[in-house]
């Protein structure tokens, strides 16, 4: 058996599914991602840029940073792995589609249930107080402002050294330990505690990705290609 008929048997046979995506899911999008060939830390220091260090000390260059990568992600368009996984969603019991990225194109590709542990670029939150909003498009005048406090608002996204939102990750978890099947595509399972999520699963992993990953050895499927392919792949007789 090839490891795709392998984990199309896989598919076939799991009602709870979890998902977990990164970047790469994205890459066919256009967006760039963060580690690899043309990755955004390639070009960018992340200590500059996503911690929460880096926007004390200037929230003008980090909101810069952000309302430049808003414009990129507001011309990309869902590709077929965003829309593969959206139609998985409707073909069985149980779907969380856990995923890493901030860009929206999941929500945009018809997906539902989706766990956002990284946060959403599009979101402004406050630094004070609890006001937050969906931003829509990506214009930019100096950091804004709190409506209701004149605190600075922030990008609505987890920086380095900040916890993830606690209600998603626990969901994200649960998710993770429930599943008859997990997925990893396209992540460098560099990042924790998101790739820590990989070794809590009691089930079969399958892992899609252009290369081999930390996580690759322990794995049941390691699948090598584009996740645009691949994933819609895993539905075909
Ligand atoms: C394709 C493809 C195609 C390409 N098809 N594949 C344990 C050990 C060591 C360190 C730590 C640890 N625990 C915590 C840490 C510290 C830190 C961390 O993990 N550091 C490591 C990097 C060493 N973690 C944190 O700080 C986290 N917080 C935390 O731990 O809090 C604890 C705490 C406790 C109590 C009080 C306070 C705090 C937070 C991490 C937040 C990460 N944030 C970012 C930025 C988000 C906002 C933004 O977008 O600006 O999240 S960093 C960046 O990395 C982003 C991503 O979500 C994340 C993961 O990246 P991802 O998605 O895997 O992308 P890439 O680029 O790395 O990989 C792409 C992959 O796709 C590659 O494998 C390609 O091969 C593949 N690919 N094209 C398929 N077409
Ligand atoms: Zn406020």
């Amino acid at each position: 058996m090839t490891p795709l008929e392998r984990a199309r048997q896989l598919v076939a046979g799991a009602e709870r599914v979890a998902v977990l995506t990164g970047a790469g899911i994205s890459a066919e999008s256009g967006i760039p991602t963060f580690r690899g060939a043309g990755g955004l830390w390639r070009k960018f220091r992340p200590e500059d840029l996503a911690t929460p260090e880096a926007f004390e000390r200037n929230p003008e260059l980090v909101w810069e940073w952000y309302i430049w990568r808003r414009a990129l992600i507001g011309e990309a368009q869902p590709n077929a792995g965003h829309l593969a996984l959206a139609q998985w969603e409707r073909r069985v019991q149980e779907f969380s589609l856990i995923t890493q990225n901030v860009d929206g194109l999941h929500d945009r590709a018809g997906s539902r249930r989706i766990l956002k542990i990284h946060g959403d670029i599009w979101l402004s939150r406050c630094t004070a107080c609890s006001y937050q909003r969906m931003d829509r498009n990506a214009e930019y005048a100096g950091p804004p402002r709190c409506p209701e406090c004149e605190a600075l608002l922030r990008p609505g996204v987890v920086w380095f050294g900040e916890q993830l939102p606690r209600l998603v990750w626990d969901t994200a978890e649960r998710a993770v330990h429930d599943c008859q099947l997990l997925v990893v595509a396209g992540t460098s399972a560099q990042v924790y505690p998101a790739a820590g999520l990989i070794g809590q699963s009691r089930a079969p992993v399958i892992e899609i990705n252009i290369e081999d990953t930390p996580y690759t050895p322990a794995v049941s499927v390691a699948l090598r290609g584009v996740s645009g392919d691949l994933l819609p792949q895993l539905f075909e007789p």
